[in-house]
């Protein structure tokens, strides 16, 4: 039995129960056959909850890079490491083979040297989708340098604030971005943000747009004629196991950013591992991650986890709609995409425009379709796995987040039989557990709580940057013993798991808890209704009463908004009961989205609530505009 590639149902319980009796053999194991290491490990874990500490591997030595690249060159050197596909559909794909991989990571590494930069030094790269954002993250991982990506579509107050709390002394980023038929100025952001960071010494500039931008004397340099003269050839730097490999910032509920810090060898080994089971890559697959590297689920299934099994993964540059909604269809038809990965919100984005940007293509490369960030409605779930996997190909609903580094609870696919809206079952080595409101684990089936994991896995963050008791605080206190996610979710009469949202998602009505995922669920089978974001508002009598802030599909009809809102609530009634009845419908362009697509609850509730004084930044929002739309027709 292969405990590092499984194949069948058995198994996998197989695998699990094994992963739980003696999680540090079977760890061991896995560090052992699969990945290459300088000097070995003195212990497998050492851990407290309390403190607190977590420890993978301690004494083991690497480096990430030879394990990504430099131990596939004898055999696979001439495989393609990276596709890229640009923007513009006439502008020809890159296919950057390992061997290339190899050549630019290296030289990338010596110019991070050349300008001063080593082992422990942070530095931020706030780059669009192209190969030169790949490069840098490896490139400082060869050098033993922390990485801080920046999502390129942030301001500069919130790239000049991640920038200051991590103190990085470089920044990688470009003269701009192409955004379908648009431009961004990403060179005029950075100038803006590097006003109020003292700390950075260097800006190396990618020239991807060729537009007209200014140099600042003594700090900006053109990065490729740096490339070009440095040699392609570096020594990888000697990392410990728990040295931090990356600093990857994520929003708190309240206050500033956390920077979660996540470490080097554990990450590697559960990024790698879950990878090639979550998405059965086998050689000579093409892999296709939809999201933007900027992001945990970039890092870990764009970057590090395809690279250390040595795949082949896809780097997209633009957006699924431009030129056209096609967009997606038509690379999944010229790579030969074997693996889709991509998100809710451009699934339902993409269902609601015509069939026939689908029809038109050719599909039948795709043998697993996975689905990250949000729960996955119904809904969307069977458009996904009818149109676009034909139903033949299985949908890995993934749940984890920035913090966990790696997938947590999915289905394996051709293996765990899916359920629509289920994440199913955690993966080997993961032991979630749900928790009433008295802090008592809920045992058995058909239960539901809040939801906790109890053990460590390798690719747990160990901290936050700069602030280890607010770590402490925001994950470990809540639950004794227990790392808690935030998230509330099922377990069904088979053990299955369901993500029901955000803990603070959960609205109770008249003493009901209730969950916006599933009434959000049934209101999106609503023929005509889009989107939808549920939230709570203050009720005299109910104590909370249900406020839904409702998308329509253009289907050129025009209906009477009345009547749509009493068949949405009728919809609810049928499938959840009169309990999750609306009190308030509120038909709207557009609902306030974070740039990784999540929708911001947290603005809807303060409208809903009339509390529109104080809506907070609202700045860092993909589209800020709707925001004052909501509020125009709120009053
Ligand atoms: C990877 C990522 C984490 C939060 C997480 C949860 C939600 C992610 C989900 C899911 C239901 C899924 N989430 N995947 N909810 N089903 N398959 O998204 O990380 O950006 O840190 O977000 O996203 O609420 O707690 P991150």
């Amino acid at each position: 039995m292969s405990n590092y590639s499984i194949k069948h149902f058995e198994e996998y319980f197989q695998v699990y129960r094994k992963s739980i009796r003696d999680p540090e053999l079977f760890w061991e194991e896995i560090a052992e056959e699969h990945f290459v290491w300088r000097k070995r490990w003195n212990s497998v874990l050492k851990w407290d909850f309390k403190k607190p500490e977590i420890k993978w591997f301690g004494g083991a030595q690497l480096n990430i890079t030879e394990n990504c690249i430099d131990r596939h060159l004898r055999t696979k050197g001439d495989k393609t490491a990276i596709i890229f596909e640009p923007n513009n559909p006439n502008e020809e794909a890159l296919h950057i083979s390992y061997k290339e991989l190899h050549d630019r990571v290296t030289r990338m590494s010596n110019v991070l040297k050349d300008k001063g930069v080593k082992k422990g030094d942070r530095v931020c790269i706030y780059l669009p989708m192209i190969p030169e954002l790949a490069v840098a993250l490896l490139a400082c991982a060869r050098i033993g340098a922390i990485h801080s990506v920046v999502f390129a579509g942030f301001s500069s107050t919130a790239l000049s604030s991640r920038i200051n709390d991590s103190e990085c002394k470089v920044i990688i980023t470009s003269d701009g971005s192409y955004r379908g038929s648009k431009t961004i100025d990403l060179k005029g952001i950075v100038d803006d943000a590097l006003e109020k960071c003292p700390c950075v010494e260097t800006a190396l500039v990618v020239k991807r747009i060729n537009s007209e931008i200014t140099m600042k004397k003594g700090r900006d340099l053109w990065l490729q004629p740096l490339l070009d003269q440095a040699i392609p050839h570096c020594e990888p730097e000697i990392m410990e196991a728990e040295d931090p490999l990356f600093i990857l910032y994520t929003s708190g509920s309240t206050g500033k950013p956390k920077g979660m810090v996540h470490s080097t060898a554990g990450y590697m080994i559960y990024s790698a591992y879950t990878f090639k089971n979550i998405f059965n890559y086998k050689d000579p697959d093409v892999y296709w991650c939809t999201a933007d590297i900027g992001w945990i689920t970039g890092h870990s299934y764009i970057v590090y986890g395809p690279l250390a099994n040595g795949a082949t993964t896809l780097m997209f540059e633009g957006v699924p709609s431009y030129p056209d909604f096609g967009r997606f269809w038509e690379i999944v038809e010229k790579h030969k995409v074997n693996q889709l990965y991509t998100a809710p919100t451009a699934i339902r984005a993409l269902a609601k425009e015509n069939i026939s940007f689908i029809e038109n293509h050719d599909l039948s490369s795709l043998k697993v379709l996975g689905s990250v960030g949000e729960p996955i409605n119904e809904e969307a779930w069977h458009w996904y796995n009818d149109n676009v996997g034909k139903k033949k190909s299985p949908i890995v609903d993934t749940w984890w987040q920035t913090e966990t580094g790696g997938i947590m609870i999915s289905p394996i696919p051709y293996c765990t039989p899916t359920k629509p809206t289920y994440a199913t079952l955690p993966f080997p080595g993961i032991q979630p557990a749900l928790m009433d409101e008295h802090g008592v684990e809920i045992k058995g089936n058909q239960v539901d709580g809040r939801l906790c994991i109890k053990f460590p896995w390798p690719s747990i963050a160990r901290t936050i940057w700069g602030d280890h008791q607010r770590y402490k605080e925001t994950y470990f206190t809540a639950y004794k013993d227990m790392y808690f996610t935030g998230d509330g979710a099922l377990r069904d009469e088979v053990g299955y798991y369901r993500i029901t949202g955000r803990v603070d998602d959960v609205i109770i009505v008249s003493g009901h808890n209730l969950g916006t995922a599933p009434i959000e669920d049934s209101i999106n089978e609503h023929p005509a209704v889009a989107e939808s974001a549920i939230v709570g508002f203050p009720h005299d009598v109910k104590g909370n009463a249900l406020y839904g802030f409702v998308t329509l599909k253009e289907t050129g009809e025009s209906r009477v908004h009345e009547n749509l809102r009493k068949e949405i609530n009728q919809i609810i009634t049928e499938h959840i009961g009169p309990i999750a009845k609306l009190d308030k419908i509120q038909f709207v362009t557009g609902l306030p989205k974070t740039r990784s697509g999540k929708i911001m609850r947290r603005i809807l509730r303060k409208i809903a609530g009339n509390d529109i004084n104080n809506l907070g930044d609202t700045s860092t929002l993909l589209n800020p505009e709707v925001v004052d739309d909501i509020i125009k027709g709120a009053l």
